[in-house]
């Protein structure tokens, strides 16, 4: 994995980690939030690092770690100074989705998280027969994390449907934290079956 130290330099700007499983789309995530702005990327050993231009602060940095099995061991090593986390679940893969909630879980329980805001993105929503937000909140058990601030949203990095509103979200998430949250959990975006 790369030099951790690499990340000190950038933590003038809110940091922001981006977890899931493996194939959850995190990497097609970072670069379709990317595709409308000017880039500048940094070199990248076992994971990516992106600026993302942001509205209320500038800039933050996005840190995409690899989800695969092996590398979700040093996961805890990127956890420290986090601002939030953007954690990307596959909607398509139903079968995963109680091992994505326990890496969800273990992130959450580190204690350089407690208090730290989260996004679930739930991306590839526009293939059909993708899980809806509520089974998804259901079957996770969302409400349980009554200890931060959380939203979760449904989106489509492939498309870039849902992605703006998704930044903004992050965004709000971001203005929330080390505060106690000033409202109830959100499941914002959910796609009206027609
Ligand atoms: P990861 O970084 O979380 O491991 P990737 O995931 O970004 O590498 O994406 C894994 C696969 O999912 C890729 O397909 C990618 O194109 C696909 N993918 C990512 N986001 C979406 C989405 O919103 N919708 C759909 N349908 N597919 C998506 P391949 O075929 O290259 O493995």
């Amino acid at each position: 994995m790369g030099n951790l130290n690499f990340k000190a330099q950038y933590k003038e700007v809110p940091r922001v980690l981006i977890m899931g499983l493996d194939s959850a789309g995190k990497t097609t995530l970072l670069y379709k939030l990317k595709s409308n702005q000017h880039v500048e990327t940094y070199p990248t050993v076992g994971f990516n690092v992106e600026s993302l231009e942001a509205s209320k602060y500038g800039s933050l940095t996005l840190w995409d770690v690899g989800g695969q099995d092996q590398l979700r061991s040093s996961w805890k090593d990127y956890l420290e100074d986090t601002d939030s986390l953007l954690y990307v679940l596959d909607s398509t893969d139903e079968d995963r989705l109680p091992e994505a909630m326990v890496e969800l879980e273990n992130v959450l329980n580190n204690a350089h998280m407690a208090g730290v805001p989260f996004l679930i993105l739930a991306n590839k929503q526009e293939v059909p027969g993708a899980l809806s937000l509520r089974e998804i909140r259901d079957r996770m058990r969302l409400e349980r994390f009554s200890d931060r601030c959380w939203e979760l949203r449904g989106c489509s990095a492939l498309t870039g449907e849902g992605l703006k509103e998704a930044q903004l979200a992050l965004e709000r998430l971001l203005e929330s934290r080390k505060q106690i949250c000033p409202y109830s959990v959100r499941v914002n975006g959910e796609r009206k079956k027609s």
